[in-house]
């Protein structure tokens, strides 16, 4: 007994003695010695075998200690009459919407929560574009909408009628879209973030690709900021997290996230059973980020500053989200029971305070010093890129109408009881007979608080967001580059893959656009032939290369360099469509025509990463997104997961993303030149699919005046040369099929004396929308002269069965076929892949030269031009097997 007496002193003054010496040295030379001191103490317990348990966690509290707070350099009371308005106008836009039309949505407890983090940067830190500032790059949360339309409101840009007409966008042309997005209003919103986990990503390769433009002399390197603010919800998405180890390693100090910590989502607790700070603050430190919590106000620092024994700090760090959550709206007597009622030295630490106090004890993210302290930190923190973690309360200032309650999320009406509280609460001059109708307050524009907010602003570089097209329409496309490619290849077999990678190689090699070339790629160069690039315009890096390349004696070697143009993602495709939208949209960003040139494997990229490509579109994107070895029977060997039959049937869904499936390199040349004339010179809002593929055949010569018809979606291949049969087929082929149907042809001819031209069909998209545009004006104007749609023009007088056959599935030619004079038949690609060789990919999804000819020759006997025993002859002829099974179905 005595012994373990005598150990525990031993024990405590060792303790003291060393606490001591830390405590001399921190005062003598400061904290990076201590430092210095514990990593050499850690490092010789480790090889002494001492394992000390990890941690990439701090204490649950203030990353920045109150003593190192700066000063601040706001009015107090101004600014939060400002941010009450706005807090008021914000939820009486969502309350208003509803009473008007239930059910038309909104969401007030977002922005509720998200006030403070936003108005401290509105008043302090976000800079406005101009023509003497760069201005910073700022991803509203999308939810809080309403805050960011309500500051509008005050600074002018947005009218009464605007608040008034809050979703509805039809009818009206003053209407506000629900959340950011730039193609509802192209002047405003710059970056879409509703879709969650989007925005972080996005927001990294952003200030990855402001990098870029630096490193590569397209911009002047500045100090300016992108600002994405998420919500801890959001983080579950994989997007959010997925690309933060990338932030840390390109070292980007010119990113900040902030991280509204409302501990809710829409169903109820993020981390109910946890601490969604303390656990993203591990992932974060952990890749490597500079992390700032804000996880207490001012009303806690006495508190804090009593806790010598860490007793406080202790018990904080042990209560759960879902107990904080209980606090907002529990009373001040249950906070102090259970909270502080742990200990009876932590029950003292409050002995003085009331239960109304104890209530009203507020996290950091409502505490605009707390706030203010982390993001003047933040930037000035340089080498990593940096996170805030606010703490704040989901629906604060609602009371019993959603304060903190789980069903916050989706409170959209206040009654009037509910309206009165919230008013009085945030001090508004509205009389108890019109709070009832929720009505927008703005102060006098000689008020002080409009003063001060117009000031800020003013301070700051204007008013945000706002967006506008900063580029000016190329002057110079270039023409003569494409001219070989018009020019075919004579015996030599090439693959549409290799002609687009040469063309890209020309490109770069331009001398009036190839600098505004953005090639991206998420490793899979080789696979496209195109590591000859490395070598041509190197590898982006921002440190250049500090190795010497395993094959650097050869001469395509591994080239990366500080000013290289490719951007070689790595396995990302979500990461390079990020890249792919910063380049696409610094048209408006930045005001430079760069052009994204995005090539990956056309399974991975619509399929996989489609809301991205949603975004983009939204975002009036430009770009070209070229699919690679696409195609279900055209990438031989590769298998199910791979074989591509879908993504332009995924094309169709984005309003303003051209699609094309060409079959030759003429026909590349034509879409490309046509598309950096429209994006970059007549500046249209589009962006472009481009599938390629890697089956290598002879590259005809672009016959004449088919440059029309390979945009709009198709042409007259080859015309028959049996002029004079009374029995016609029109066979139609897209990408690499054209050829099964050029051969199909020819068979139809030889052996069956059929009439046969060949079509080919560069974009079954651009021939729908085109049908369906012009059936919709004759519909809408019957008394006017009929139009005819480009199909319509085409096959005006054209007779026979009409048979279609592409790599995707029968349904992308079904939806052209309504506009043909006879219903358009379809073979295509339903069903998985399969890994086997072309030829029986062909034969195994029915789209080969021999289904072409037997579909023609069916619909022939269907319409009594030829007799039934030549179709079963044919059948037998052609080794089809009709016992075979529908690919669809194995
Ligand atoms: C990809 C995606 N999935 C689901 C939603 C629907 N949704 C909108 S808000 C929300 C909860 C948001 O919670 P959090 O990120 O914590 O933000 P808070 O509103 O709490 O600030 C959800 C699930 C969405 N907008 N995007
Ligand atoms: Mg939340």
């Amino acid at each position: 007994m005595s012994d373990n007496i005598n150990s525990e002193n031993i024990k405590e003054i060792e303790d003291k003695e060393w606490i001591e010496s830390l405590e001399y040295v921190l005062k003598q030379y400061g904290s990076v010695r201590v430092i210095d001191l514990l990593k050499k103490l850690q490092t010789y317990a480790y090889k002494k075998g001492v394992a000390l348990p990890y941690t990439a966690n701090t204490p649950y509290i203030n990353t920045i200690h109150k003593d190192d707070e700066p000063e601040y350099p706001g009015d107090y009371e101004i600014e939060r009459t400002i941010r009450s308005i706005i807090r008021w106008n914000a939820m009486a836009m969502v309350v208003h919407a509803n009473k008007i039309e239930d059910g038309i949505g909104g969401h007030i407890s977002t922005y509720a929560s998200v006030a403070t983090l936003f108005e401290i940067g509105f008043n302090h830190f976000f800079r406005a574009r101009n023509n003497k500032q760069e201005g910073d790059i700022i991803y509203f949360q999308g939810h809080a909408s309403p805050g960011i339309y309500a500051r509008s409101f005050l600074e002018g840009n947005i009218t009464l009628e605007h608040l008034e007409n809050f979703r509805r966008e039809i009818y009206t042309e003053n209407g506000l879209s629900s959340y950011p997005h730039p193609w509802l209003m192209p002047e405003y919103w710059q970056f879409p973030t509703v879709s969650m986990g989007l925005s972080p990503i996005m927001a990294i390769y952003q200030a990855r690709f402001n990098r870029y433009l630096e490193d590569r002399g397209l911009k002047k390197v500045t100090d300016s900021k992108v600002w994405a603010f998420l919500g801890d919800g959001e983080t579950d998405e994989p997007e959010s997290l997925g690309a933060i180890s990338l932030a840390a390693r390109e070292q980007l100090d010119n990113l900040i996230f902030v991280i509204n910590c409302n501990l809710q989502r829409l169903d109820g607790p993020v981390r109910g059973n946890g601490k969604i700070i303390q656990e993203l603050e591990r992932n974060f430190r952990g890749a490597g980020w500079n992390v700032i919590k804000v996880i207490w106000g001012s009303d806690w620092d006495p508190l804090l500053e009593k806790d010598t024994n860490g007793l406080l700090v202790e018990r904080v760090e042990k209560a759960l989200d879902g107990d904080y959550q209980k606090y907002v709206v529990e009373s001040g007597d249950f906070i102090r029971k259970h909270l502080f009622g742990t200990h009876p030295d932590l029950l003292k630490m409050v002995e003085n305070y009331s239960d109304r106090q104890l209530e009203r004890l507020s996290p950091g993210g409502h505490d605009t010093e707390k706030v203010y302290a982390a993001y003047k930190a933040a930037m000035e923190n340089s080498g990593s890129p940096t996170v805030i973690l606010a703490k704040t309360i989901k629906g604060y200032g609602l009371g019993e109408a959603g304060e903190g309650r789980n069903i916050t999320h989706q409170q959209k009406k206040l009654n009037e009881q509910e309206l009165k509280d919230f008013r009085s609460r945030f001090h508004i001059p509205i009389s108890d007979d019109e709070v009832g109708n929720a009505p927008f307050y703005k102060p006098p524009e000689d008020s002080p608080e409009m003063k001060y907010l117009h000031e800020r602003r003013k301070k700051l570089g204007g008013y945000i967001p706002k967006r506008s097209v900063l580029a000016k329409p190329l002057k110079k496309i270039p023409d003569k580059l494409f001219d070989e490619f018009y020019k075919g290849s004579d015996e030599r077999e090439t693959a549409t893959t290799m002609s687009i990678v040469r063309l890209l190689s020309k490109l770069l090699r331009d001398k009036d656009i190839g600098d505004l070339i953005v090639p991206i790629v998420p490793d899979e160069a080789r696979t496209f032939g195109m590591e000859s690039l490395f070598r041509q315009v190197g590898i982006y890096s921002h440190v250049g290369q500090l190795y010497e390349p395993v094959d650097a004696d050869t001469f395509l070697y591994y080239k990366e360099s500080e000013d290289g143009q490719i951007l070689e993602e790595g396995i990302t495709e979500a990461g390079s469509m990020s890249s792919f939208i910063a380049a696409g949209t610094a048209y408006s960003t930045h005001g430079i025509n760069t052009i994204p040139f995005f090539i990956y494997y056309s399974m991975f990229g619509l399929q996989r990463i489609g809301d991205l490509v949603w975004t983009a579109a939204d975002m009036r994107c430009k770009g070209f997104m070229i699919g690679g070895t696409a195609g279900r029977t055209t990438l031989a060997g590769e298998g199910l997961q791979h074989q591509d039959g879908n993504s332009q049937h995924y094309a169709y869904a984005y309003p303003n993303l051209k699609a094309y499936d060409p079959a030759f390199t003429y026909e590349i040349a034509v879409i490309f030149k046509d598309g950096i004339k429209r994006m970059y010179k007549d500046q249209e809002d589009i962006f472009y699919y481009i599938t390629v593929m890697n089956e290598q055949y002879k590259q005809p010569a672009m016959p004449r005046g088919v440059e029309e018809g390979i945009i709009k979606g198709m042409y007259r291949y080859k015309s028959s040369t049996l002029k004079k049969s009374n029995i016609k087929a029109h066979l139609f082929g897209s990408g690499a099929i054209l050829n099964e149907t050029i051969k199909a042809q020819k068979i139809l001819e030889d052996d069956f004396e059929v009439s046969c031209d060949v079509w080919s069909i560069t974009s079954f998209k651009e021939l729908y929308l085109n049908a369906h545009d012009t059936e919709r004006w004759n519909r809408l104007n019957p008394g006017r002269k009929e139009r005819v749609s480009y199909i319509g023009e085409c096959l005006k007088n054209e007779e026979g069965v009409f048979v279609a056959a592409s790599d995707y599935l029968k349904s992308l030619p079904d939806s052209i076929s309504n506009w043909f004079p006879r219903p358009l038949v379809s073979l295509g690609t339903d069903g998985f892949g399969r890994s086997d060789t072309r030829e029986a990919l062909r034969d195994h999804f029915e789209v080969d030269y021999r289904y072409i000819v037997i579909t023609a020759l069916y619909e022939l006997y269907k319409t009594d031009k030829i007799a039934k025993k030549i179709l079963s002859d044919a059948v037998k002829k052609l080794k089809i097997n009709p016992k075979k099974l529908n690919p669809v179905y194995s």
